[in-house]
């Protein structure tokens, strides 16, 4: 009887022990469930972000195929990024914010435009002092194509490049050429022949011919002050299938004589 009752007992340890496992067990694999998830979206989180740099890392001309299409309707994908980007800029506006308070004392009228180097009155122009400029003022339909092949015509408003070294610069008649610089950087050269030419065409209408002119306002609308330096150089096209668009400089901060 001693000897069955210990059977007994043990029998229910072993079954106790074993329902304790079982259920420690199922428990185990749901945490592991659980976990697995958790990962895979980490995995997924970490894929989209990686994407996201890849893209943000892409040449210029993904970007600007970007900027270009922007009207056009987003495939699921791209909104993806565009959302992780965007909680990026949000993040940078964040640690700019300081840097952002003391940009703003310099407004609109703030911003200048140097003329520098081989002429006889060196100039620090404001978007003002540009507008007063009426003699050289130009408007007009810049048709552009870009490294990708992209066409466009956008209209602009700004003042003649010659008439601006010519008449405000007195620019020396030794001068050989023209160096456009931006605020990051990005700067374009040109031979004196080059600016001093008005009949940049648009290969689309033969009847129109341009000069190149320093613009400060791009569709009807100024450009942002905030977003930099208001002046963008705009040249047409030397000939048909000109790639002209590149050497359109924004945010340009001086202009260099030599
Ligand atoms: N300041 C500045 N201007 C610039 C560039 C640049 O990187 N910086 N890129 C050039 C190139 S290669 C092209 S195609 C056009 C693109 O103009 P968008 O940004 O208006 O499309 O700007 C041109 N002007
Ligand atoms: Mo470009």
């Amino acid at each position: 009887m001693k000897k069955f009752k210990t059977i007994n007992l043990l029998i229910i340890i072993i079954l106790a022990i074993s329902l304790s496992l079982t259920g420690c067990k199922s428990k185990t694999e749901n945490n592991e469930v659980l976990i697995g998830t958790e990962e895979q979206e980490t995995e997924k989180d970490i894929t989209i972000e990686e994407e996201t740099t890849e893209e943000d890392s892409n040449i210029e001309e993904e970007l600007e195929e970007e900027q270009e299409d922007d009207e056009k309707v987003e495939s699921q994908d791209n909104k993806a990024v565009e959302e992780a980007s965007e909680k990026s800029e949000d993040v940078n506006e964040e640690s700019k914010a300081g840097g952002e308070a003391e940009d703003k004392l310099t407004d609109a009228d703030e911003h200048v435009l140097k003329i520098e180097g081989n002429v006889g009155s060196e100039k620090s122009l404001k978007l003002r002092d540009l507008k007063a400029m009426e003699n050289i003022i130009f408007k007009g339909e810049y048709y552009s194509i870009n490294n990708f092949g992209t066409t466009r015509h956008t209209n602009f408003n700004g003042v003649n490049l010659w008439g601006l070294l010519e008449q405000e610069a007195q620019i020396s008649s030794a001068a050989t050429k023209v160096t456009i610089i931006a605020i990051d950087g990005y700067k374009m050269e040109f031979t004196i022949e080059q600016v001093k030419k008005q009949d940049y065409i648009d290969e689309t209408k033969p009847e129109v011919k341009f000069p190149m002119i320093i613009a400060w306002e791009e569709n009807g609308q100024e450009y942002d002050s905030e977003e930099g330096h208001p002046f963008k150089l705009v040249v047409g096209q030397k000939e048909a299938g000109d790639v002209n668009k590149p050497q359109w400089v924004s945010n340009i901060d001086k202009i260099i004589v030599e």
